[in-house]
């Protein structure tokens, strides 16, 4: 019973729809609050192999929801740093650190926070109508939800300095070819294309798809020493996992795997 988000689990997703249509899904402390626990539900479900976001309606998400941010000339600024700290930043850690594929299908403009929370997912598709704006600049601030951090990592630092510093609106196509997005498809095909890879990865090795998110995460900041060190550790944890047993030997007997995801 979740009015800002819509939560339901099928076929080993857990699949969280922001749902604020009429302000393009802008993040209220309330959406926070239940998006949070969705995530929360999400991690602790033992039959939840993939998680895939979305947005209701014609947006995907709009960032900050900006009419809770009014301030009357002379009143107090708002603590954004306590903003950061208690909803957005324990967001994006919460979809890094959690142990399965995260989905995002862009359904449509996707703009400051909300173009961040899509490049904080770990395949993101969008509908060609879709699109993606650092929009803090157009109002003084700084991209936050870690956008300083992945879309330098995603495009590069010109295109990511242009983009943050003018607030462009990038199309989905533009994106896709960019490496900022994993793909854009045809409106009509998003839902259908994102749910559909979703319950590929849904029966897929969870505990390995986890150590290559790890892998994915730690090679920004390791040498390549430490990065080798580290896919030793990573495989040696792999190893020892019943689903890689079962790689092995549905590989050996030419069958189909029957992965259990640990
Ligand atoms: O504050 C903190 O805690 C710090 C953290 C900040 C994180 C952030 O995300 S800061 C960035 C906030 N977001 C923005 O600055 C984007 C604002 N929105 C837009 O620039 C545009 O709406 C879009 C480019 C996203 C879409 O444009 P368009 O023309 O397709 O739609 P629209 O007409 O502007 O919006 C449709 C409705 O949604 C409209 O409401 P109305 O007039 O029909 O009642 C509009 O006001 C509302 N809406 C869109 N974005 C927001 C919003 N309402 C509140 N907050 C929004 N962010």
């Amino acid at each position: 019973n979740t009015e800002t988000i819509l939560y339901e689990v099928a076929d080993g997703v857990a699949k969280i729809t922001l749902n604020r249509p009429d302000k393009l899904n802008s993040f209220t402390v309330q959406m926070h609050g239940e998006l949070a626990e969705a995530i929360k539900a999400a991690r602790t479900d033992e039959s939840v192999r993939c998680l895939l976001i979305t947005g209701a309606g014609r947006g995907f998400c709009a960032g900050q929801d900006l009419g809770d941010r009014a301030v009357s000339p002379g009143g107090e600024a708002p603590d954004l740093a306590e903003s950061l700290e208690k909803r957005y930043n324990p967001l994006i850690r919460s979809i890094a650190d959690l142990e399965m594929p995260v989905i995002c299908a862009v359904n449509g403009v996707a703009a400051g926070a909300g173009a961040n929370l899509a490049f904080a997912c770990d395949i993101v598709l969008a509908a060609r109508s879709a699109s993606f704006i650092q929009a803090f600049c157009k109002i003084g601030l700084v991209p936050d939800s870690g956008g300083t951090w992945s879309l330098p990592r995603l495009v590069g630092p010109a295109r990511a300095a242009a983009l943050m510093l003018t607030g462009e609106k990038v199309p989905a196509d533009k994106a896709a070819d960019w490496g900022m997005i994993w793909k854009a498809v045809d409106d009509e095909a998003l839902a259908e294309e994102a749910e559909a890879l979703a319950k590929h990865l849904a029966t897929q090795p969870t505990a390995g798809l986890a150590l290559i998110k790890r892998a994915l995460k730690e090679t920004w900041t390791n040498t390549l020493d430490q990065q080798l060190n580290l896919e030793r550790d990573l495989q040696s944890l792999a190893g020892r996992t019943r689903d890689y047993q079962e790689g092995v030997d549905a590989f050996m007997n030419k069958r189909q795997p029957a992965f259990v995801g640990k």
